[in-house]
């Protein structure tokens, strides 16, 4: 069962989840590939403690040879480097009422790093897949309790998503060998995916012929509209765009302080259903939109920079707004009601920052 709260503080609990899980600071959209330490970080249970010198992969369930790789093993194959935009599905779950108890994220749960691994297709092919194979299982090292069921981190990815080529076991971030925290040392990557998807800690990869039917995957990561409706999964990211806050802020409530002239406003944009086409910005609350500028993508799987030149002149009070629109047309939400969802999950609405000119 998810709890829900209405109120506008937050809990112990919420804010526990926080002080563990950071999001990346607006500001560090200005870096097309994030700084490690900046970049957001969610872990549901503890981090794993793994000895890299004795730790082995196995690819076993439904394959004619299994295999068990080394980090050595892994890193012998052939590697490949690529920016990858993570995000949370749990963005944006605390704009929502009432709101999910669970990692109460505003709009700061994202990160674009450089990831270097191996692609996992050619060593899923060489484990030899049976013709019965529905699904890829990933399971990681970390366990804990969860719905009231004790497991360990594990969701599992359609045979046919699972075998894309950019689909890669990571072990570098930003040239760095992983931190512990990112899934040291070998987590999965799967670029245009939300971020439940990259399973960290890797303990083992399973072929299987039915569905899993885990809690991470049939309870939870599903877009439901009551606890009873079986949802859809979550799968893809949709369009987002965000904006590093404008001038300075206020300590306590963050409140931007800007100073009338010429402001240029800029940030970043993506989705996982296509490049992004068209980022519009707001300074009247959405009312109405002008087109920004769209600069070239970080890579085929990485963000987009967009920039506004904001012709800043009557002092007083604005709410700056910025919505990205994608390639097949999807685009963001304005209303909280458009999004909202049992476990808070894709919540892509426009960003709005409260700004005082003067
Ligand atoms: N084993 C394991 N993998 C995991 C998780 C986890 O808790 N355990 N969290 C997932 C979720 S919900 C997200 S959003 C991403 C976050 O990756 P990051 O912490 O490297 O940013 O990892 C995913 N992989
Ligand atoms: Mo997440």
């Amino acid at each position: 069962m998810v709890k829900f709260a209405t109120s506008r503080e937050f809990s112990q609990e919420e804010v526990g989840l926080a002080l563990r899980n950071h999001g990346m600071h607006l500001e560090g959209l200005r870096y097309p590939i994030t700084p490690i330490g900046m970049h957001y970080l969610l872990i549901h249970f503890d981090i794993p403690f793994i000895d890299p010198t004795t730790y082995e992969l196995p690819i076993v369930g439904r394959v004619r040879s299994p295999l068990r790789l080394s980090l050595g093993d892994v890193k012998a194959r052939p590697a490949v480097t690529m920016p990858v935009m993570m995000e949370c599905a749990g963005i944006g779950r605390a704009h929502l009422s009432p709101r999910p108890v669970s990692a109460p994220w505003h709009d700061e749960a994202i990160g674009c790093a450089e990831w270097t691994g191996t692609p996992l297709r050619p060593i899923l092919e060489e484990a030899g897949l049976l013709d019965d194979v529905a699904e890829i299982l990933f399971t990681g090292y970390d366990r804990g309790i969860d719905q009231d069921v004790e497991q360990h981190y594990e969701r599992s990815l359609p045979l046919e998503e699972a075998l894309r080529n950019e689909v890669i076991l990571a072990y570098k971030m930003n040239g760095q060998p992983l931190p512990p925290q990112h899934g040291f040392p070998l987590r999965l990557v799967v670029p245009d995916w939300y971020g439940m998807t990259s399973v960290k800690w890797l303990k083992s990869i399973t072929a299987i012929a039915e569905p899993f039917e885990g809690v991470q995957q049939a309870l939870l990561y599903r877009y439901k509209q009551s606890e009873e409706d079986p949802g859809t999964p979550v799968t893809r990211k949709y369009p987002h765009a965000l904006m590093v806050p404008p001038g300075i802020p206020d300590y306590l409530s963050r409140t931007r302080h800007v100073r009338v002239g010429g402001i240029l406003v800029e940030g970043r944009a993506w989705s996982g259903f296509g490049t992004v086409e068209r980022v519009e910005f707001s300074s009247d609350g959405g009312r109405t939109w002008a087109d920004t500028e769209l600069g070239e993508p970080v890579g085929r799987y990485g963000w987009r920079g967009w920039s506004y030149e904001w012709e800043a002149q009557k002092p007083g009070e604005y709410e700056l707004c910025v919505r990205a629109t994608d390639a097949a047309g999807n685009r963001q939400a304005t209303n909280v009601d458009e999004v909202w969802n049992v476990g808070g999950y894709g919540v892509n609405m426009v960003q709005r920052v409260p700004v005082t000119l003067s």
